[in-house]
């Protein structure tokens, strides 16, 4: 059971609402499935919903696909334009205050203030390198779910134009997704440079089609500054050094952020701040996240997870989401998105790290003298 996951074929011109399809019934969904969409598409919501389409025609059976299709879902949808938020409020709002704890009237805040980091660089013998990013989706299109190919060369298009107001350590080249040579594209994913490609859910999502058409990558000459340009969100705008030098890394991007917000008209609202395909990007949009070396504390994996519980800090793989870790080394960040500045998401990150860290040299001192 599940909608077209390639969605081909579709009746409908995305462009022309002219059809709202509906599903015959609610999608079943297996014993032990745990997404929010499985818990939160009710009956009741579900006859709400069926057959209702946002402004750029994107229907409920789209917005649900990817987690229909692939029942590991943690969330299990993705928005097919900023007006999705709205539409399927029913369903989203619920999505969004369990994963966030973020209520339909709280109000979003941003704050980019860098000598607010009141915090010195972490100890580079386990920090390996440190990389914060933020999502962000232009207001005038739909989202890459609903996009159509001539749009997104549309945005690829004005995001080559707003490269060009680099300046600086900024400066750097774009290159098209569509004319990279395979060497160099498994080059730049292998050096956690460039996004992989045929993630399943982004594929169920219809994040992936017309592939690789209107996808790149824009790099800065040190390889410190990246923007990822069509991928789950329309821009990820990535800064990023070896080390453990937070600060160093969140002040390149502020100044990027100050930079690109002045050339282009992203999507955004006081309630969601910067919409995204997902809705776990939304907010901020920023996830810090620094790949550190633990291999004692990481043999304790539940001293390791009230850590990271306790900081608001998630444990990921070192080659981005669903990987695994690699020779003691995790990939630790700020899970939160929404409803605290970027500084206090950073700082979330800087609080987790630096107890683990401290949780590992108690480790090791114990290791000498047993
Ligand atoms: P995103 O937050 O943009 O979704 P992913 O988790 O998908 O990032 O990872 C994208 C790429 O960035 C992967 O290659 C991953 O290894 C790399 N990456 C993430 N965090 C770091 C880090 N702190 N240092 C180096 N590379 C990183
Ligand atoms: N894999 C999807 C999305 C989870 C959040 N990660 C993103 N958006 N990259 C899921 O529902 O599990």
């Amino acid at each position: 059971m599940g909608c077209n996951n390639s969605r081909q074929g579709e009746t409908h011109n995305p462009n022309t609402n002219t059809q709202k399809p509906r599903l015959q019934k609610k999608p079943e969904f297996q014993n032990g499935c745990k997404s929010l969409l499985s818990k939160y598409l009710t009956d009741d919501v579900f006859q709400q919903l069926n057959g209702v389409s946002d402004k750029f025609g994107y229907s409920l059976a789209e917005l649900i696909n990817s987690g229909v299709v692939n029942q590991n879902s943690s969330i299990g949808v993705y928005a097919g334009s900023p007006d999705s938020y709205s539409t399927f409020a029913p369903l989203l709002n619920q999505i969004i205050q369990e994963y966030h704890g973020y209520d339909p009237a709280d109000l979003h805040k941003s704050d980019w203030d860098v000598s607010k980091c009141n915090f010195e660089p972490l100890d580079d013998k386990y920090c390996m390198s440190t990389r914060i990013r933020f999502a962000r989706n232009l207001a005038d299109f739909p989202l890459g779910t609903k996009i159509t190919k001539e749009q997104r060369r549309q945005v690829e298009s004005l995001a080559k134009e707003a490269f060009q107001k680099f300046e600086g350590e900024l400066l750097g080249t774009y290159h098209s997704l569509a004319n990279m040579d395979k060497q160099t594209q498994k080059q730049l994913i292998e050096e956690h440079y460039l996004f992989k490609e045929g993630d399943k859910y982004l594929e169920a999502a219809g994040l992936n089609r017309d592939w690789p058409d209107g996808r790149g990558i824009f790099i800065n000459h040190s390889k410190t500054f990246l923007i990822w340009v069509n991928e789950e969100d329309q821009f990820r705008v990535i800064s990023m050094q070896k080390g453990g030098d937070i600060k160093a890394v969140f002040g390149r991007l502020s100044n990027a952020h100050t930079i690109i917000n002045k050339v282009a008209k992203f999507a955004y609202n006081d309630h969601l701040g910067a919409i995204s395909t997902c809705p776990t990007n939304i907010g901020t949009g920023l996830r810090a996240s620094i790949h550190v070396k633990l291999p004692l504390l990481s043999k304790d994996m539940e001293t390791f997870e009230k850590i990271a519980e306790k900081n608001h800090v998630q444990i990921r793989g070192i080659h981005g989401e669903h990987s695994e870790s690699e020779g003691g080394i995790f990939d630790i960040s700020n899970k939160r998105r929404i409803g605290f500045s970027e500084v206090e998401l950073v700082h979330d990150m800087f609080n987790g790290v630096k107890e683990m860290i401290e949780k590992e040299k108690e480790l090791e001192k114990h290791a000498i003298q047993s």
